[in-house]
């Protein structure tokens, strides 16, 4: 299967702009899904509204478009329901980090089984460009002309700090890095994050100088540091504060509050629990001649009530069937 099988094309021409970073995100997502070979019938997308939050349209698989702010409650409640499938949440900064907070923060604490793919482009973008809880200091928006001076959230360290069990966060800059952790959050337990630093050049960039996609990407390329580069310079003392880092931010084993509440198998319990192949063998051995044994009764009663000939086909020890013909034959 290759991802243009995953594609609603029917839905074609979409509703997002010339150079419009989700695009990059839905191709690292269906290459990821197709590198897995995950069955489609076994995920559900849920996105809230948003640029970002019109993905799932496009896709072809089950899909929950929900409310603002709302996509991790929905996926909360499909993955509780019928914990065998896989629930992934396309969402936004604006829909996840502002209305959708709180959702957000404990879903990520209680680890609960689910993807979220997050697309930060720094602004509502379907509305027109506010400003959101990511847009960086300094930076302009509608609602911040002069420049936002705010602090912003960062999703991904909030996310690794609430307990989540896969979180990573790279620019659409970096199209394999973004399939990978999608491919590792994907097949982990629990809450797994993948953010996505992306570009809206309609609302957002060409208020910061930032006017085409390729700007933007250029902007990504020379401003996100890697993780364990930061950790390396921030030693030297060098200031990173206008930088954003990107890499692996929580990579753990938590169990999931799917397998806490006790909705799946332990599988891990239920191999220790396991006899060893010996003890196993000579279970089956006992079994078997359990059977034979039975057999021979039964057959033993039959040759009592049976005529000379259903005799000899049991001396014989002939087919069970054959023996079984001969016997109705004769009670009729
Ligand atoms: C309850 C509610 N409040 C506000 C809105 C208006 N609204 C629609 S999308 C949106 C922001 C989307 O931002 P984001 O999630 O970052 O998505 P983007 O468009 O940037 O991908 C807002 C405020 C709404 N639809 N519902
Ligand atoms: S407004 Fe921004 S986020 Fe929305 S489709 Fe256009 S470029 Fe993408
Ligand atoms: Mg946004």
């Amino acid at each position: 299967m290759t991802y243009l099988e995953l594609l609603r094309r029917d839905r074609l021409p979409h509703i997002l702009c010339e150079g419009c970073g989700d695009g990059i995100i839905v191709n690292a997502l269906l290459e990821a899904i197709v590198e897995l070979g995950l069955p489609r019938e076994k995920l559900v997308f849920v996105s809230g509204i948003g640029c970002s939050s019109r993905i799932p349209g496009y896709l072809l698989f089950d899909s929950l478009h929900t409310t603002h702010g709302r996509a991790i409650a929905f996926a909360t409640g499909i993955k509780l329901a019928n914990p065998e499938l896989k629930v992934v949440v396309i969402t936004g900064d604006g829909d996840m980090a502002a209305i959708g907070g709180n959702h957000f923060l404990h879903a990520a604490r209680r680890n609960i089984d689910m993807t979220v793919i997050c697309s930060n482009n720094y602004n509502y973008g379907m509305t027109g460009g506010q400003v959101s809880p990511t847009t960086p200091r300094g930076w302009r928006t509608t609602t911040t002309p002069y420049g936002n001076v705010e602090p912003p959230m960062d999703i991904a360290k909030v996310a690794a700090a609430a307990g989540a069990n896969y979180v990573a966060r790279w620019s659409t800059a970096s199209p394999l890095q973004i399939k990978e952790s999608i491919k590792k959050a994907l097949t982990r337990e629990g809450f797994t994050l993948v953010e996505v630093l992306t570009q809206c050049p309609t609302a957002f960039g060409r208020r910061n100088k930032l006017r085409s996609a390729v700007d933007m990407l250029r902007w990504y390329k020379e401003n996100t540091v890697a993780l364990h580069h930061a950790r390396e310079l921030e030693e030297k003392g060098v200031d990173l504060s206008a930088k954003v880092v990107v890499g692996e931010f929580a990579d753990r084993d938590r169990p999931g509050l799917v397998r806490l509440l006790g909705l799946v198998k332990d599988e891990k319990e239920e191999k220790k629990e396991e006899p060893p192949a010996e003890e196993r063998a000579a279970r089956r051995r006992e079994e078997e001649e359990h059977l034979r044994e039975a057999r021979k009764r039964i057959l033993e009663v039959i040759a009592k009530l049976g005529t000379p000939k259903i005799r000899r086909m049991i001396e014989l020890d002939m087919d069970v069937e054959k023996i079984e013909k001969e016997l109705l034959k004769h009670a009729r």
